[in-house]
């Protein structure tokens, strides 16, 4: 059964199909009304739906609860299946480019004839658009920026979406009678945050039955091959899927193989040449006779190494660390201790601090810092003096119920464009801790980014930096910035620097988290979760920390309740 959120995306989605294909504004509105409905829906919806009683809900007509009884039942509904079809496919790709909505389309459409994102931005270099009203020479270089971009990342998906699908396709072939050992290997097995496919190697005693078992899953909607040993399908998400099928003494080697890098596996077959040996996709071999390795650690030791995480071999120096016994032992999610910047109603969040606070502690965690936003984040709800206050006091009511669980009162504090901080200081100094975080004006040059920030990291009372960069995903490129800089000032006044867990933000990147870490920093691996679900977004963060090298000494949330305190404690 859907829930409220997703039928509010669906219809919102149905809306802007109607509104492409010509719909009048009297028709579409009442699709509009129906998404702020259901986004603000709070009864037991699933009972509603069950009942078939959705026209019980003000402002939701029969044919309207027809379409949403069909989604929210069967996932989908007819009408917009056939809505999708009949709009060309590049007008959706449109829809794609930042500033573009359905009436924009349509008036290019009509004006100009144009269907796709190639005509599109054609028309755009030969500035086509100047004729019509509301397209200017700055708005047609942005839509020329907007449609390179969707170029550059259309072939990539975000690591969770990844993961979602390549968990769903590993548990079935696990739950296959013939398999033997299976696992997703490629980008994804070695933490990047973004992956172009998933590939998956399997061991298995009938390979044509768990051949089966893989093109004939829900989640694909085309075979695109099928071999003996290898096929490949799309799943209904867009991504594809790679399956090698092996015998199960290949097995620890084809995973390697795939697992890559490719660089790293350039560098490990020349250590094998040097060492009189020969590694191919198939197995490490000396002469004729193949070295038998029954696991992946097998395979590093019989060329001399410790094991190498698959989040390490990206084929910087993790062989040669490997060699002389200098790995790090890698954190895990186990190790952390605490759960620090969380958002709450009082700001942009959709849950209580209360509610946020028994699933963090759920989840086995011992204490957890709020960090709402701040008086000038008007878009998230930011908290003005007399609402800090009211949550400094509902913060201390709880902690006095859940002790020895403890909640910390901290802020994300915009940092404003000059580098300052969003309170006063009799404010700010009041605070367990504050999350120091640029939400706006994005648009600053290097120097002056950095400036803002070593201004931000150099404010006594700022003890972690969220979110250094501001990238999102397949989405938006971080600012510039002189990270040595950051890092140097981050270091010197004991400021921790976040590693965002959020999937879409990953921030700070895998390849400065060993710089900063270098540098002197610690590290703190915040979920920044909005609601209860985004505290599971932890997994993500502390792959992104492993793939930096770090231990769980290097980051400040491993501390234990007592450390925390001691930290803040010597900070000021
Ligand atoms: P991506 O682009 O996110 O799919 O990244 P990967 O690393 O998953 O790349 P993919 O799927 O093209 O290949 C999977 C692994 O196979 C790769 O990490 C290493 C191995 N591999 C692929 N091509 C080569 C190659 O030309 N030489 C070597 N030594 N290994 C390769
Ligand atoms: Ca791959
Ligand atoms: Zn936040």
């Amino acid at each position: 059964m859907k829930s409220a959120r997703e039928i509010a995306h669906f219809l919102d989605e149905y809306c802007t199909l109607l509104e492409l294909g010509g719909a009048d504004t009297f028709r579409t509105r009442a699709y509009a009304n129906a998404v702020r409905i259901f986004e603000n829906f709070s009864g037991d919806l699933e009972d509603v739906i069950e009942r078939d009683a959705l026209t019980e809900i003000k402002g939701i007509g029969k044919s309207m609860a027809a379409l949403v009884g069909e989604f929210a039942r069967e996932g989908t509904a007819q009408a917009y299946e056939k809505l999708r079809a009949d709009t060309p496919q590049g007008l959706l790709d449109m829809l794609r480019v930042p500033g573009l909505g359905p009436r924009k389309i349509n008036a290019i459409r009509s004006a100009l004839g144009i269907e796709d994102l190639e005509a599109l931005a054609a028309a755009c270099r030969d500035g086509q658009l100047d004729a019509l009203k509301g397209f200017g020479k700055k708005t047609q270089e942005n839509i020329l920026k907007g449609i390179d971009h969707i170029k550059r990342y259309q072939d990539r998906s975000r690591a969770d979406v990844a993961r979602q699908s390549a968990h769903l396709l590993v548990e079935a072939l696990k739950a296959h009678p013939a398999t033997q050992r299976v696992e997703a290997a490629g980008s994804l097995r070695r933490r990047r945050e973004t992956v172009k496919d998933i590939d998956i190697v399997l061991s298995s005693t009938d390979p044509e039955s768990s051949t089966n078992c893989f093109v004939e899953h829900e989640s694909v909607s085309e075979v695109i091959q099928r071999g003996q040993t290898k096929s490949a399908v799309r799943l209904h998400g867009g991504i594809q899927v790679d399956l090698r099928v092996v015998s199960d003494v290949e097995f620890p080697y084809v995973l390697h193989h795939f697992t890559g890098s490719k660089d790293h596996n350039v560098a490990l077959r020349a250590r094998a040449n040097d060492m009189g040996m020969k590694i191919n996709e198939y197995g490490l071999f000396k002469g004729e006779e193949r070295i038998e390795c029954v696991d992946e650690k097998a395979f590093f030791r019989a060329l001399g190494l410790d094991f190498i995480a698959p989040e390490l071999r990206e084929g910087i120096d993790e062989i040669e660390a490997a060699a002389s016994g200098n790995l790090p032992e890698l954190i895990r999610e186990d190790d952390i201790r605490g759960m620090l910047h969380l958002h709450s109603t009082y700001s942009d969040g959709a849950d209580s601090i209360a509610e946020m606070a028994a699933a963090v502690q759920e989840r086995g965690f011992t204490y957890m810092g709020m960090a709402d936003h701040s008086q000038s984040a008007a878009y998230a709800g930011g908290l003005k003096v007399d609402a800090v206050k009211r949550q400094w006091d509902e913060i201390d009511a709880l902690n006095e119920t859940l002790a020895p669980f403890h909640i910390f009162k901290g802020i994300e504090s915009d940092i404003l464009s000059d580098g300052s901080l969003d309170y006063e200081d009799s404010i700010l100094e009041q605070f367990d801790f504050v999350v120091a975080s640029v939400h706006s004006q994005f648009n600053l040059d290097r120097d002056a980014m950095t400036e803002r920030f070593l201004r931000a990291i150099d404010h006594p009372t700022t003890t972690i930096i969220g979110h250094l960069t501001g990238r999102l995903l397949l989405d938006r490129e971080g600012y510039e910035l002189d990270h040595e800089a950051v890092f140097e000032m981050a270091a010197k006044k004991r400021v921790s620097i976040e590693v965002n867990a959020h999937p879409a933000r990953l921030d700070l990147d895998w390849r400065h988290i060993r710089q900063a870490h270098q540098a002197g920093v610690l590290i703190s691996i915040n979920t920044d979760a909005h609601r209860l679900s985004g505290l599971d977004n932890l997994t993500y963060g502390v792959g992104c920390a492993r793939k930096g090298w770090l231990a769980s000494q290097d980051v400040l949330n491993t501390l234990d309740i007592d450390g925390f305190r001691h930290f803040l404690r010597d900070r000021t």
